[in-house]
């Protein structure tokens, strides 16, 4: 075996095992292009939890994630007693619970339902987004293939490196038609990403964070698609940087946290906004997740109700078929049920001040999906993390 694939499997190796020092230390599964293992990753230094980073080769990717959670997904958590976890979203509210200083949940209510709404929309509607910018330009195609490829075959022979960053291509050209993303839609995605960035540029002329000056939820979801897919990719970097300074200053306070070296990572916070700086100054915001991600969620619940896998959406007068996820709607009826249960003040309050798209898609009853029924996330017990998967597995087994 080659010198350097002996040396990567070692790395590897070591990164999965807990030494007698460690054995305190979270296992982090994680992808360096992926989005929702940065946004992890960055939580995680913020708060100041140590964790060990196992970067996903391929053989992780085919062989320890199926018996782990039953599907090739990432970030992955492995807890210092070996629980396995999934779902970015629910690890750090399950983190949350064992390290309550410094919480990214602002103890108020209505802040605290800003900062669901955002994240939800981040996590859920930007693969839209960053799935245009990555693959729909040539110079991102080539180098993000290629920097994929890298990280997969680590550990294993360079031979695989090309045809991997091949194989990587066409997968992820494939995502396109989930997300309504054609000829015809390309534009209008572009304009959206433009739009959203000068409202976060004016929002960070206010704060330095989304709620105050303090990080929450909605800041490490937010930078977890604009980081590493916006920023880090080669072609998107440069629109960012040319138009969107502050966005760029915000992205680089994140990217330091935890970092004591140099005293580069920033350790004092102040406060959160009041509910009436929060009102006034998410308002563009707000307005824009309930133009493009509301709509969505709304047509969803309509295709689940009339059990259709896809469904046609117009939004911005352009029109596109998306594929219906599950997983989506589960995490928005968590946001409508936060909504829901906040106090009759607090939701007029609301009603007063949001659009009122938002306000009816928030309060309509919500339709349940059943994905997660009967399971415990994040928590994955014996590689099956939901329904889909257990049913897939009775298949294969009467098959
Ligand atoms: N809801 C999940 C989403 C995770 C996710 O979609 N991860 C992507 C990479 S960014 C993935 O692993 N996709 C499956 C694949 O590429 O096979 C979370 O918040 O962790």
């Amino acid at each position: 075996m080659e010198n350097y694939i002996k040396r990567q499997q070692t790395h590897i190796q070591q990164a999965m095992t807990l030494n007698a020092d460690e054995q305190h230390k979270y296992r982090l599964l994680v992808s360096p292009q992926s989005p929702y293992s940065r946004k992890l990753q960055t939580y995680m230094h913020y708060k100041g939890i140590e964790y060990k980073k196992v970067m996903v080769n391929m053989q992780i990717f085919r062989a320890t994630l199926p018996k782990l959670i039953g599907q090739t997904m990432v970030p992955v958590v492995l807890t210092p007693d070996d629980k396995v976890m999934l779902d970015s979203t629910m690890i750090i509210q399950e983190i949350e619970k064992q390290h309550p200083d410094f919480s990214v949940f602002p103890q108020s209510s209505i802040l605290n339902f800003f900062n669901l709404l955002i994240e939800d929309f981040a996590d859920e509607y930007m693969p839209r987004f960053i799935m245009h910018t990555r693959w729909g330009f040539e110079q991102n195609r080539q180098t993000i293939s290629h920097k994929i490829a890298r990280y997969l075959t680590f550990g294993v022979s360079l031979t695989q490196f090309k045809p991997t960053a091949d194989f990587i291509l066409n997968r992820q050209t494939g995502f396109d038609n989930m997300l309504a993303l054609n000829e015809a839609t390309r534009d209008s995605v572009t304009q959206q990403i433009h739009e959203l960035m000068a409202i976060l540029e004016e929002l960070f002329k206010q704060n330095s964070f989304v709620l105050g000056e303090r990080p929450s939820l909605a800041d490490f979801a937010l930078y977890g698609p604009i980081q590493v897919h916006f920023y880090e990719d080669p072609y998107s970097q440069t629109w960012l940087e040319t138009q969107f300074p502050l966005v760029c200053h915000w992205l680089d306070i994140i990217s330091n946290l935890g970092d004591t070296r140099g005293n580069c990572g920033q350790t004092d916070f102040g406060n959160w906004v009041t509910t009436a700086q929060a009102l006034e100054q998410l308002q563009p915001l707000l307005s824009f997740i309930s133009r493009t991600y509301i709509p969505l969620n709304l047509s969803q619940i309509n295709a689940h109700i009339q059990g259709n896998k896809s469904f046609e959406l117009t939004v911005d007068s352009v029109t596109g078929t998306y594929r219906s996820s599950p997983y989506r709607m589960v995490a928005f009826e968590k946001v409508q049920l936060n909504f829901q249960a906040l106090k009759i003040e607090t939701k007029s309050l609301l009603e007063q001040a949001l659009p009122t798209s938002l306000i009816f898609a928030l309060q309509q009853e919500v339709v349940h999906n059943n994905i997660y029924d009967g399971f415990n996330p994040p928590f994955v017990v014996d590689g099956i993390a939901d329904n889909r998967i257990a049913s897939k597995n009775n298949k294969a087994h009467q098959a």
